[in-house]
Protein backbone atom coordinates (compact mmCIF):
# COMPACT_ATOMS: atom_id res chain seq x y z
CA UNK A 1 0.00 0.00 0.00
CA UNK A 2 1.17 3.60 -1.10
CA UNK A 3 1.65 6.19 1.78
CA UNK A 4 -0.18 9.32 1.65
CA UNK A 5 3.40 11.23 0.58
CA UNK A 6 3.75 8.45 -2.24
CA UNK A 7 0.44 9.26 -3.13
CA UNK A 8 1.17 12.96 -3.34
CA UNK A 9 4.03 11.94 -5.42
CA UNK A 10 2.35 10.16 -7.14
CA UNK A 11 0.02 12.97 -8.40
CA UNK A 12 3.02 14.84 -8.64
CA UNK A 13 4.71 13.05 -11.27
CA UNK A 14 1.23 13.19 -13.28
CA UNK A 15 1.68 16.73 -13.34
CA UNK A 16 5.15 17.18 -14.00
CA UNK A 17 4.68 14.51 -17.04
CA UNK A 18 2.00 17.23 -18.54
CA UNK A 19 4.39 19.95 -17.63
CA UNK A 20 7.01 18.43 -19.63
CA UNK A 21 5.15 17.92 -22.49
CA UNK A 22 3.02 21.39 -22.99
CA UNK A 23 5.46 23.56 -24.50
CA UNK A 24 4.69 26.84 -22.83
CA UNK A 25 7.09 29.31 -23.11
CA UNK A 26 6.95 30.65 -19.79
CA UNK A 27 5.19 29.52 -16.86
CA UNK A 28 3.22 32.02 -14.41
CA UNK A 29 3.83 31.50 -10.84
CA UNK A 30 0.89 33.26 -9.03
CA UNK A 31 1.97 33.45 -5.37
CA UNK A 32 0.81 35.22 -1.94
CA UNK A 33 1.86 38.29 -0.85
CA UNK A 34 3.72 36.82 2.82
CA UNK A 35 6.82 35.03 4.06
CA UNK A 36 5.33 31.91 3.09
CA UNK A 37 3.99 32.60 -0.56
CA UNK A 38 7.42 34.70 -1.20
CA UNK A 39 9.22 31.55 -0.33
CA UNK A 40 7.28 29.42 -2.25
CA UNK A 41 7.34 31.60 -5.14
CA UNK A 42 11.29 31.54 -5.04
CA UNK A 43 11.51 27.55 -4.97
CA UNK A 44 8.77 26.98 -7.60
CA UNK A 45 10.85 30.06 -10.03
CA UNK A 46 14.21 28.43 -8.81
CA UNK A 47 12.92 24.53 -9.62
CA UNK A 48 11.42 25.01 -12.80
CA UNK A 49 14.72 27.65 -14.07
CA UNK A 50 16.89 24.47 -13.06
CA UNK A 51 14.64 22.70 -15.88
CA UNK A 52 15.32 25.38 -18.98
CA UNK A 53 11.63 26.71 -17.47
CA UNK A 54 11.36 30.19 -18.11
CA UNK A 55 8.72 31.59 -15.21
CA UNK A 56 7.06 35.09 -14.69
CA UNK A 57 5.61 35.96 -11.01
CA UNK A 58 2.88 37.73 -9.81
CA UNK A 59 1.99 38.47 -6.26
CA UNK A 60 -1.32 38.37 -5.51
CA UNK A 61 -3.10 39.45 -1.62
CA UNK A 62 -6.62 37.59 -2.78
CA UNK A 63 -7.89 35.90 -5.21
CA UNK A 64 -9.81 38.41 -6.83
CA UNK A 65 -12.14 36.77 -9.76
CA UNK A 66 -12.01 39.17 -12.73
CA UNK A 67 -7.97 38.39 -12.35
CA UNK A 68 -8.24 34.99 -12.07
CA UNK A 69 -10.99 35.15 -15.31
CA UNK A 70 -8.32 36.86 -17.41
CA UNK A 71 -5.35 34.18 -16.54
CA UNK A 72 -7.42 31.94 -17.48
CA UNK A 73 -9.11 33.19 -20.51
CA UNK A 74 -6.71 32.50 -23.79
CA UNK A 75 -5.36 28.91 -24.49
CA UNK A 76 -2.07 27.18 -23.81
CA UNK A 77 -0.70 28.57 -20.57
CA UNK A 78 0.93 27.02 -17.87
CA UNK A 79 -0.01 28.31 -14.63
CA UNK A 80 1.24 27.92 -10.72
CA UNK A 81 -0.78 29.00 -7.75
CA UNK A 82 1.85 28.84 -4.70
CA UNK A 83 0.08 29.82 -0.80
CA UNK A 84 -2.81 30.52 -2.68
CA UNK A 85 -5.41 28.65 -4.85
CA UNK A 86 -6.71 26.00 -3.29
CA UNK A 87 -9.57 27.55 -1.36
CA UNK A 88 -10.34 28.78 -4.94
CA UNK A 89 -10.03 25.58 -7.02
CA UNK A 90 -13.68 25.59 -7.77
CA UNK A 91 -13.85 28.86 -9.17
CA UNK A 92 -10.06 28.49 -10.67
CA UNK A 93 -11.08 25.13 -12.66
CA UNK A 94 -14.79 27.26 -14.18
CA UNK A 95 -12.35 29.76 -15.23
CA UNK A 96 -9.71 27.67 -17.02
CA UNK A 97 -12.48 25.45 -19.11
CA UNK A 98 -9.73 22.59 -19.57
CA UNK A 99 -7.28 25.39 -21.34
CA UNK A 100 -4.49 25.79 -19.30
CA UNK A 101 -2.32 23.58 -16.98
CA UNK A 102 -2.83 24.73 -13.64
CA UNK A 103 -0.56 23.21 -10.35
CA UNK A 104 -1.96 24.66 -7.14
CA UNK A 105 0.47 24.57 -4.32
CA UNK A 106 -1.30 25.46 -1.32
CA UNK A 107 -1.89 24.51 2.13
CA UNK A 108 -5.36 26.74 2.80
CA UNK A 109 -8.25 24.44 3.13
CA UNK A 110 -9.27 23.24 -0.21
CA UNK A 111 -12.24 22.76 -2.60
CA UNK A 112 -12.36 20.69 -5.17
CA UNK A 113 -10.74 21.43 -8.87
CA UNK A 114 -13.12 19.85 -11.20
CA UNK A 115 -11.15 20.15 -13.82
CA UNK A 116 -8.89 17.57 -15.34
CA UNK A 117 -6.13 20.18 -16.08
CA UNK A 118 -5.57 21.61 -13.05
CA UNK A 119 -3.76 19.43 -10.52
CA UNK A 120 -4.36 20.84 -6.47
CA UNK A 121 -1.49 19.21 -4.75
CA UNK A 122 -2.34 20.77 -1.29
CA UNK A 123 -1.71 18.02 0.93
CA UNK A 124 -4.49 18.44 2.97
CA UNK A 125 -6.07 16.13 0.00
CA UNK A 126 -3.30 13.68 1.54
CA UNK A 127 -4.03 13.82 5.39
CA UNK A 128 -2.05 16.49 6.39
CA UNK A 129 -3.03 19.53 8.34
CA UNK A 130 -2.46 23.18 6.93
CA UNK A 131 -2.82 24.73 10.00
CA UNK A 132 0.32 22.35 12.00
CA UNK A 133 1.95 20.04 9.10
CA UNK A 134 3.34 22.13 6.73
CA UNK A 135 3.02 25.47 4.88
CA UNK A 136 2.94 26.46 1.49
CA UNK A 137 6.74 26.93 0.66
CA UNK A 138 6.44 23.06 1.99
CA UNK A 139 4.17 22.26 -0.69
CA UNK A 140 6.20 23.76 -3.43
CA UNK A 141 9.68 21.98 -2.21
CA UNK A 142 8.14 18.46 -2.15
CA UNK A 143 6.80 19.31 -5.77
CA UNK A 144 10.59 20.67 -6.48
CA UNK A 145 12.17 17.35 -5.08
CA UNK A 146 9.74 15.70 -7.26
CA UNK A 147 10.40 17.18 -10.23
CA UNK A 148 14.51 16.86 -9.74
CA UNK A 149 15.66 14.85 -6.65
CA UNK A 150 18.55 17.80 -6.50
CA UNK A 151 16.58 20.40 -5.40
CA UNK A 152 17.35 19.42 -1.75
CA UNK A 153 18.76 22.46 -1.27
CA UNK A 154 15.88 24.30 -1.41
CA UNK A 155 14.52 23.24 2.23
CA UNK A 156 15.65 25.92 3.74
CA UNK A 157 12.84 28.17 2.07
CA UNK A 158 10.45 25.59 2.69
CA UNK A 159 11.50 26.04 6.73
CA UNK A 160 11.19 30.05 6.12
CA UNK A 161 7.88 29.82 5.11
CA UNK A 162 6.66 27.38 7.89
CA UNK A 163 7.57 29.82 10.43
CA UNK A 164 3.89 31.34 9.78
CA UNK A 165 2.79 28.07 11.69
CA UNK A 166 2.94 29.00 15.11
CA UNK A 167 3.32 25.42 16.79
CA UNK A 168 6.97 24.63 15.58
CA UNK A 169 8.36 22.34 13.00
CA UNK A 170 5.86 19.54 12.60
CA UNK A 171 4.35 17.17 11.12
CA UNK A 172 6.05 17.38 7.20
CA UNK A 173 7.88 20.18 8.25
CA UNK A 174 9.74 18.11 10.81
CA UNK A 175 10.75 15.64 8.18
CA UNK A 176 11.85 18.64 6.02
CA UNK A 177 13.90 20.19 9.10
CA UNK A 178 16.00 16.57 9.17
CA UNK A 179 16.70 16.96 5.61
CA UNK A 180 17.80 20.15 5.83
CA UNK A 181 20.30 19.38 8.96
CA UNK A 182 21.22 16.40 7.28
CA UNK A 183 22.57 18.25 3.95
CA UNK A 184 23.47 21.05 6.43
CA UNK A 185 21.67 23.00 4.34
CA UNK A 186 20.68 24.83 8.32
CA UNK A 187 22.39 24.44 11.31
CA UNK A 188 21.73 24.36 14.77
CA UNK A 189 22.17 28.35 16.43
CA UNK A 190 20.98 28.04 20.00
CA UNK A 191 17.33 27.49 19.97
CA UNK A 192 16.91 27.88 16.39
CA UNK A 193 18.41 27.41 13.06
CA UNK A 194 20.84 29.08 10.54
CA UNK A 195 20.67 29.16 7.00
CA UNK A 196 24.19 27.72 6.16
CA UNK A 197 24.68 29.96 2.84
CA UNK A 198 23.92 33.61 4.15
CA UNK A 199 24.42 32.82 7.96
CA UNK A 200 21.20 34.29 8.13
CA UNK A 201 18.60 33.11 10.95
CA UNK A 202 15.33 31.76 9.66
CA UNK A 203 13.21 33.72 11.80
CA UNK A 204 15.43 36.68 10.38
CA UNK A 205 14.34 35.90 7.03
CA UNK A 206 10.79 35.12 7.60
CA UNK A 207 10.49 38.46 9.49
CA UNK A 208 12.28 40.39 6.25
CA UNK A 209 10.06 38.77 3.65
CA UNK A 210 6.65 39.92 6.14
CA UNK A 211 7.18 43.16 5.58
CA UNK A 212 8.87 42.72 1.72
CA UNK A 213 5.44 41.77 0.72
CA UNK A 214 3.03 43.35 2.40
CA UNK A 215 4.33 46.65 3.28
CA UNK A 216 6.06 46.92 0.34
CA UNK A 217 3.37 45.24 -1.98
CA UNK A 218 2.93 48.33 -4.18
CA UNK A 219 6.47 48.92 -4.45
CA UNK A 220 8.00 45.74 -6.24
CA UNK A 221 8.59 44.12 -2.77
CA UNK A 222 7.03 40.62 -3.52
CA UNK A 223 9.57 40.32 -6.46
CA UNK A 224 12.55 41.59 -4.41
CA UNK A 225 11.82 39.37 -1.46
CA UNK A 226 11.62 36.46 -4.02
CA UNK A 227 15.35 37.30 -5.31
CA UNK A 228 16.42 37.70 -2.14
CA UNK A 229 15.34 34.12 -0.88
CA UNK A 230 17.72 32.99 -3.45
CA UNK A 231 20.16 35.80 -3.25
CA UNK A 232 20.30 36.88 0.09
CA UNK A 233 20.24 40.55 1.38
CA UNK A 234 22.24 43.26 0.20
CA UNK A 235 23.17 46.15 2.71
CA UNK A 236 20.69 47.94 0.50
CA UNK A 237 17.53 45.91 0.56
CA UNK A 238 18.19 46.01 4.81
CA UNK A 239 17.83 50.18 4.27
CA UNK A 240 14.96 49.58 2.22
CA UNK A 241 13.22 47.67 4.49
CA UNK A 242 14.08 49.64 7.54
CA UNK A 243 12.23 52.34 5.72
CA UNK A 244 9.40 50.59 4.74
CA UNK A 245 8.93 49.45 8.42
CA UNK A 246 9.02 52.65 9.84
CA UNK A 247 6.32 54.08 7.80
CA UNK A 248 4.77 50.85 8.58
CA UNK A 249 4.86 51.71 12.30
CA UNK A 250 4.39 55.96 11.38
CA UNK A 251 0.70 54.93 9.93
CA UNK A 252 -0.07 52.66 13.05
CA UNK A 253 1.12 55.47 15.49
CA UNK A 254 -1.08 57.75 13.67
CA UNK A 255 -4.31 55.28 13.33
CA UNK A 256 -4.02 54.20 17.24
CA UNK A 257 -3.74 58.16 18.06
CA UNK A 258 -7.00 58.50 16.02
CA UNK A 259 -9.30 55.79 17.24
CA UNK A 260 -8.12 56.59 20.66
CA UNK A 261 -9.87 59.79 20.05
CA UNK A 262 -12.44 58.93 18.41
CA UNK A 263 -12.94 55.04 20.24
CA UNK A 264 -14.09 52.43 17.55
CA UNK A 265 -17.66 52.72 16.04
CA UNK A 266 -20.35 49.43 17.59
CA UNK A 267 -23.21 46.82 17.08
CA UNK A 268 -23.93 44.83 19.48
CA UNK A 269 -21.09 42.37 18.93
CA UNK A 270 -19.19 44.13 16.75
CA UNK A 271 -16.56 47.02 17.31
CA UNK A 272 -15.56 48.85 13.94
CA UNK A 273 -13.23 51.52 12.04
CA UNK A 274 -12.66 52.24 9.16
CA UNK A 275 -8.63 53.33 8.37
CA UNK A 276 -9.27 54.76 4.90
CA UNK A 277 -6.35 56.06 3.18
CA UNK A 278 -3.99 56.12 5.84
CA UNK A 279 -2.06 53.16 4.97
CA UNK A 280 -1.82 54.42 1.65
CA UNK A 281 1.13 52.69 -0.41
CA UNK A 282 1.03 49.94 1.41
CA UNK A 283 -0.19 46.29 1.22
CA UNK A 284 -3.34 45.80 2.31
CA UNK A 285 -1.71 43.16 4.72
CA UNK A 286 -0.97 45.78 7.19
CA UNK A 287 -4.50 46.20 8.33
CA UNK A 288 -5.08 42.53 9.57
CA UNK A 289 -1.37 42.79 11.51
CA UNK A 290 -3.26 46.13 12.88
CA UNK A 291 -6.33 44.18 14.11
CA UNK A 292 -3.95 41.70 16.41
CA UNK A 293 -2.18 44.43 17.61
CA UNK A 294 -4.82 46.35 19.21
CA UNK A 295 -6.57 42.92 20.13
CA UNK A 296 -4.42 43.30 22.97
CA UNK A 297 -4.78 46.31 24.24
CA UNK A 298 -7.15 46.52 27.04
CA UNK A 299 -7.97 50.58 27.12
CA UNK A 300 -9.45 50.94 23.11
CA UNK A 301 -11.18 47.34 22.09
CA UNK A 302 -13.57 45.65 24.09
CA UNK A 303 -13.12 41.90 25.21
CA UNK A 304 -16.01 40.41 23.89
CA UNK A 305 -16.47 41.75 20.49
CA UNK A 306 -14.80 40.92 17.59
CA UNK A 307 -12.70 43.90 16.04
CA UNK A 308 -13.08 44.82 12.33
CA UNK A 309 -10.62 47.12 10.67
CA UNK A 310 -11.28 48.50 6.88
CA UNK A 311 -8.73 50.20 4.55
CA UNK A 312 -9.17 51.28 1.14
CA UNK A 313 -7.56 49.05 -1.48
CA UNK A 314 -5.70 50.83 -3.60
CA UNK A 315 -6.87 49.90 -7.66
CA UNK A 316 -4.05 48.99 -9.25
CA UNK A 317 -2.79 45.11 -9.26
CA UNK A 318 1.24 45.58 -9.51
CA UNK A 319 2.47 43.53 -12.63
CA UNK A 320 -1.68 42.87 -13.94
CA UNK A 321 -3.48 46.12 -13.87
CA UNK A 322 -6.76 48.08 -12.98
CA UNK A 323 -9.17 46.79 -10.86
CA UNK A 324 -12.27 47.45 -13.00
CA UNK A 325 -14.63 48.41 -9.15
CA UNK A 326 -12.95 50.19 -6.25
CA UNK A 327 -12.57 48.18 -3.19
CA UNK A 328 -11.88 48.14 0.46
CA UNK A 329 -10.37 45.29 2.45
CA UNK A 330 -12.16 44.31 5.92
CA UNK A 331 -9.74 42.47 8.22
CA UNK A 332 -11.28 40.34 11.54
CA UNK A 333 -9.32 39.27 14.57
CA UNK A 334 -11.11 37.89 17.85
CA UNK A 335 -10.17 38.84 21.39
CA UNK A 336 -8.25 36.50 23.36
CA UNK A 337 -11.23 36.01 25.90
CA UNK A 338 -13.76 35.01 22.92
CA UNK A 339 -11.52 32.07 21.38
CA UNK A 340 -12.52 29.49 24.04
CA UNK A 341 -16.35 30.04 22.96
CA UNK A 342 -15.23 29.64 19.44
CA UNK A 343 -13.62 26.32 20.20
CA UNK A 344 -16.47 25.52 21.68
CA UNK A 345 -18.78 26.27 18.81
CA UNK A 346 -20.69 28.91 20.97
CA UNK A 347 -20.33 31.52 18.65
CA UNK A 348 -19.17 32.21 15.06
CA UNK A 349 -15.44 31.82 14.13
CA UNK A 350 -13.55 34.60 12.13
CA UNK A 351 -13.43 33.54 9.05
CA UNK A 352 -17.38 31.77 8.59
CA UNK A 353 -18.86 35.18 10.24
CA UNK A 354 -17.24 37.30 6.73
CA UNK A 355 -17.93 34.14 4.88
CA UNK A 356 -21.40 34.57 6.01
CA UNK A 357 -21.84 38.34 5.79
CA UNK A 358 -20.36 38.45 2.52
CA UNK A 359 -21.65 36.01 0.28
CA UNK A 360 -22.65 37.33 -3.24
CA UNK A 361 -19.71 39.80 -3.05
CA UNK A 362 -17.01 39.19 -1.22
CA UNK A 363 -14.07 36.93 -1.30
CA UNK A 364 -13.22 35.87 2.28
CA UNK A 365 -10.47 33.74 3.85
CA UNK A 366 -8.68 33.17 6.49
CA UNK A 367 -9.02 30.97 10.23
CA UNK A 368 -10.95 30.76 13.29
CA UNK A 369 -9.41 33.88 15.35
CA UNK A 370 -8.27 36.05 12.01
CA UNK A 371 -10.09 36.74 8.68
CA UNK A 372 -10.09 38.93 5.72
CA UNK A 373 -12.36 39.64 2.78
CA UNK A 374 -12.20 41.94 -0.04
CA UNK A 375 -15.64 43.86 -1.23
CA UNK A 376 -16.66 46.50 -3.21
CA UNK A 377 -16.29 49.74 -1.51
CA UNK A 378 -20.54 50.20 -1.93
CA UNK A 379 -20.80 47.52 0.89
CA UNK A 380 -19.01 48.48 3.37
CA UNK A 381 -21.81 49.52 5.66
CA UNK A 382 -23.56 46.30 4.68
CA UNK A 383 -20.76 44.16 5.57
CA UNK A 384 -20.73 45.27 8.72
CA UNK A 385 -24.79 45.01 8.89
CA UNK A 386 -24.52 41.53 8.03
CA UNK A 387 -21.76 40.53 10.51
CA UNK A 388 -24.19 41.95 12.99
CA UNK A 389 -26.66 39.83 11.51
CA UNK A 390 -24.42 36.21 11.72
CA UNK A 391 -22.99 36.81 14.83
CA UNK A 392 -26.59 37.36 16.52
CA UNK A 393 -28.53 34.52 14.56
CA UNK A 394 -26.15 31.83 15.11
CA UNK A 395 -26.27 32.71 19.27
CA UNK A 396 -30.09 32.38 19.00
MN1 LIG B 1 0.93 30.19 3.85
Amino acid sequence: MLTQLEKFEQMAAQAIRQLRRVPSEEVLVVHHDDADGLCSAAITKEALGREGIKTKTLCLEKVYPEVVEDLHSSNGKTIFYVDIGSSHADFISQCNKERNLTIILDHHDPKAAEDPKVFDLNLEHYGFKGETDFSGATCCYLFAKALNKNNLDLSYLALVGSCEIPKGFSGLDKLVLEEALNENVVQQKGKGFEITKFKTRINTLFSKLQILGAVGYYEGGPEIGVNACLKGFSKELEEKINVLETRRKEANRRLLGRLYRERLNETEHIQWFDAGNMYSGMGTKVIGQFCSFISYQARLVKPNKYILGFMNVPPEIPKWGRLSERFVKASVRVPKTLHPLINEGKILGAVNLLVEASTDFGVADGHQYAASVVVPVKKKMLLVENAEKAVSSYLS
